[in-house]
C-alpha cells in the first residue's frame, strides 16, 4: 500500500501564515478605540450580524459524539458501547475503593495547598509513573537517562510529545496504524507532524496483518516516528505476540526509527501491569530511545482528572536533562502547569505498598468483568445460531471489540435497538453487563440477518 499524507501543509506552517496575514493587513495597527466606536455604531451591528455568521458547524466528535447522541435518546433500553469507559454490572461508572481512600486521604492532610505545580507537574508522580511503565529495576531510570512530565491524561502526553518531536526531531512524519484510536492523525497533525499509515489489522483474518506491517515499516524511512500501542490496540484488540514484537523491535532499531509508544491500557488487556509493559520494556532493554504517552484515565478510573505522563527515554542523563529544558518550553504556553488533584491521587496509591496493591486487584476485577462480558456475548450469539465465525470476540483483548459489523448494520442497531456505538463496528465492552449482553446478541443477530 501507498501511506498517504494526511495533509500538505502542517498546521503550525498553517498558524504561522494566518499570524503572518495577520500582521501585514493594515488594520492590525490601528485597532483602538476610535476603531471600535465607529464599529459600535455602524448598521451591521444594528442588524445583529455576528463576526463569525460565516461559522461553519463541525460535526460532533466520531467518538464523543456516540455520548451526545445516546444522551439524546429517551428509549429506557438505551444502551452506550461508543466511548471506553468501564461501567459496573448496574451499568454505573466506578470511582475505585483506592481512588476514594487517596481522596480521603489528601482531603484530611490540612497541610495541603493549591499551589501552582511546576510545569513538568508534580515531581513524585513523575518519577513513580516512570517506575509503572518502565519498571522500577529499568536501567534507564537506573541512569538517569529518563525525563518524565506530567501532562493531560494520554491525549496531552501525545500531544506535547509530538511537539517536541515537531520542534527537535530531524524526522516530521509519524508512521500510525491503519486503523487507529481517530484522534490520533489529529493530534500529530495539530502538533505540526506529518501522518502516515502503516498496515495493521487484516479484516479476513480479523488478526494482525504481520507482513504488510513489517513491509510498511520496512519501507518508511530511516529514522521515521513510528507510533506503536503498548497493549489493546485501540479499536481493533489485536495485538503482536511476544515474538512479533521482537520483530518489530529488531526492524525498528535496524532502520533508526523512533518508536513512540501511546500506553492507554496498562492493565486493562491482561489485568497485569507487567505483562501489558512489557513490549516497551522490550525496547528499553536495548538501550535505545523511545517515547511513552501514559494515561491513568483507564486503569485508576480517572478519565476526568486528565492526569497522565510523557516520558523520553534518552541515551544519556545529559540528553535527558536538557529535552526536559525543551519541553517545559512546549507545556508554558500551552496550559503552563498541569492539574493537581489528580496526579496527588496517583502519587498516593503508588507510593503506599498496601494501597499500590489494592489497586492491582481492583484493576484486575475490571479487566476481568471485560473478559467475561466477551465470553458471554460470544455464547450469546452461538446460541441464537448468528451467522459468522464471532470467536474473535474471545481472543481480542482490551476494552474494544472490533465486531466487523458495518456503519449500516450500526445506523440499524442504533435505530431499532437503541444501541450506540462508533461507526466502525467498535464496540466498547466495558460497557456491557450480563443484562445487557441479550438485547446486544438480538441486536447483532437481527442486523447480521438482514444483510444475508
Ligand atoms: N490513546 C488511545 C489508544 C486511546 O484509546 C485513548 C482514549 C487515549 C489515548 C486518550 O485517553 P485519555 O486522554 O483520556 O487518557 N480512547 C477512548 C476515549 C477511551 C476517547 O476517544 O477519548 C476511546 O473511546 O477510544
Amino acid at each position: 500500500m501507498n501511506p498517504r499524507d494526511s495533509s500538505s501543509s502542517s498546521p503550525s506552517d498553517r498558524r504561522l501564515s494566518a499570524l503572518a496575514r495577520h500582521l501585514s493587513s493594515p488594520s492590525a495597527a490601528g485597532v483602538g478605540g476610535g476603531v471600535s466606536r465607529s464599529l459600535a455604531s455602524s448598521s451591521s451591528f444594528a442588524r445583529g450580524d455576528s463576526v463569525f455568521s460565516h461559522v461553519a458547524r463541525a460535526p460532533e466528535d466520531p467518538i464523543l459524539g456516540v455520548t451526545v447522541a445516546f444522551n439524546k435518546d429517551p428509549s429506557p433500553v438505551k444502551l452506550n458501547l461508543g466511548v471506553g469507559a468501564y461501567r459496573t454490572e448496574e451499568g454505573k461508572p466506578l470511582v475505585l475503593n483506592v481512588v476514594r481512600q487517596a481522596e480521603q486521604q489528601l482531603i484530611n492532610d490540612r497541610a495541603r495547598v493549591k499551589e501552582y505545580l511546576p510545569i513538568v507537574g508534580l515531581v513524585e508522580f513523575n518519577k513513580l509513573s516512570a517506575k509503572l511503565i518502565f519498571g522500577a529495576d529499568s536501567p534507564a531510570i537506573l541512569e538517569n537517562r529518563v525525563t518524565t512530565v506530567q501532562c493531560l491524561s494520554g491525549t496531552g502526553s501525545l500531544r506535547v510529545g509530538g511537539e517536541f518531536l515537531a520542534r527537535h526531531y530531524h524526522q516530521h512524519t509519524i508512521y500510525i496504524p491503519k486503523p487507529t484510536w481517530g484522534n490520533h492523525p489529529k493530534v500529530f497533525t495539530l502538533a505540526g507532524l506529518s501522518v502516515k499509515y502503516y498496515r495493521y489489522y487484516d479484516p479476513a483474518t480479523r488478526g494482525l496483518d504481520f507482513q504488510g506491517l513489517l513491509e510498511d515499516l520496512g519501507s518508511a524511512p530511516l529514522g521515521a516516528v513510528v507510533l506503536l500501542h503498548a497493549c489493546a490496540h485501540n479499536p481493533t484488540g489485536v495485538d503482536p505476540t511476544i515474538q512479533q514484537w521482537e520483530q518489530i523491535r529488531q526492524l525498528i532499531r535496524s532502520r533508526r526509527q523512533l518508536p513512540f509508544f501511546d500506553s492507554a491500557y496498562q492493565g486493562f488487556a491482561s489485568g497485569n501491569l507487567d505483562a501489558d509493559a512489557q513490549s516497551i520494556r522490550s525496547f528499553v532493554a536495548d538501550g535505545g530511545e523511545c517515547l511513552v504517552a501514559q494515561s491513568y484515565a483507564k486503569n485508576m478510573g480517572l478519565y476526568g482528572e486528565r492526569v497522565g505522563a510523557l516520558s523520553i527515554v534518552c541515551r544519556t542523563a545529559d540528553v535527558a536533562g536538557r529535552v526536559e529544558s525543551q519541553l517545559k518550553l512546549v507545556i508554558r504556553p500551552m496550559y503552563s502547569n498541569p492539574p493537581i488533584h489528580g496526579a496527588s491521587i496517583v502519587a498516593a496509591i503508588l507510593r503506599d505498598r498496601e494501597m499500590y496493591n489494592e489497586w492491582t486487584i481492583e484493576l484486575k476485577a475490571m479487566a476481568d468483568r471485560i473478559i467475561s462480558m466477551r465470553h458471554q456475548l460470544f455464547d450469546a450469539l452461538r446460541a441464537r445460531g448468528t451467522p459468522g465465525d464471532w470467536s474473535h470476540i474471545i481472543k481480542q483483548i482490551g476494552m474494544f471489540t472490533f465486531t466487523g459489523l458495518n456503519s449500516q448494520q450500526v445506523a440499524f442497531m442504533t435505530k431499532e435497538y437503541h444501541i450506540y456505538m462508533t461507526s466502525d463496528g467498535r464496540i466498547s465492552m466495558a460497557g456491557l453487563s450480563s443484562k445487557t449482553v441479550p438485547h446486544l446478541a438480538d441486536a447483532i443477530h437481527a442486523a447480521v440477518a438482514r444483510a444475508v
